[in-house]
């Protein structure tokens, strides 16, 4: 086999609450696995008001923190830790811009989001946010 092969990489993919109220999780799965994208860990939560805000601390000063944190706490959310190569900039090529009228076709957010803060998913940004984000939700024993 003779294809390019970047950097292994893992990052954390949310499916945000809006996404769980539309009856998304199966399709952002879905478009993943499609791109042979492994899931290596899995779980539904529903994060606290605190557990929020703990999450998206890196935002605290920005004006839609407050409600980004009531959102996030509003309803169940499905956690996942994302393999592959490339795969944080691939997570965000296919979940698309944050704001859902400036994403491109064919992506999560274009496809399914109502606005730029309730964007059905989340995709870290960068290797060191990805460990962060990862080791927020998960111990070494639930990632296979
Ligand atoms: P992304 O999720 O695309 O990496 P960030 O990290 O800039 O975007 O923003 C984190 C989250 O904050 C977004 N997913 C979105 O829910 C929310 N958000 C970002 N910008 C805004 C905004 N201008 N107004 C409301 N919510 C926002």
């Amino acid at each position: 086999m003779h294809h390019m092969t970047g950097k292994k990489q893992r990052t954390l993919s949310i499916v945000k609450p809006d996404g769980v109220a539309k009856g998304v999780i199966g399709e952002v799965v879905r478009r993943f696995e499609k791109e042979g994208i492994r899931i290596v860990a899995m779980k539904m939560l529903h994060l606290t008001k605190s557990q929020a805000e703990g999450f998206y601390a890196v935002h605290r000063e920005r004006p839609f923190f407050a409600s980004l944190t009531d959102f996030m706490s509003s309803g169940p959310i499905v956690v996942m830790v994302l393999e592959g190569d490339d795969v944080i900039a691939r997570n965000r090529k296919i979940m698309g811009a944050t704001d859902p009228a400036k994403a491109d076709k064919g992506t999560i957010r274009a496809d399914f989001a109502g606005n730029i803060e309730r964007n059905i998913v989340h995709g870290s940004d960068a290797p060191e946010t990805a460990a962060t984000e990862i080791r927020y939700f998960f111990s070494d024993m639930e990632v296979v």
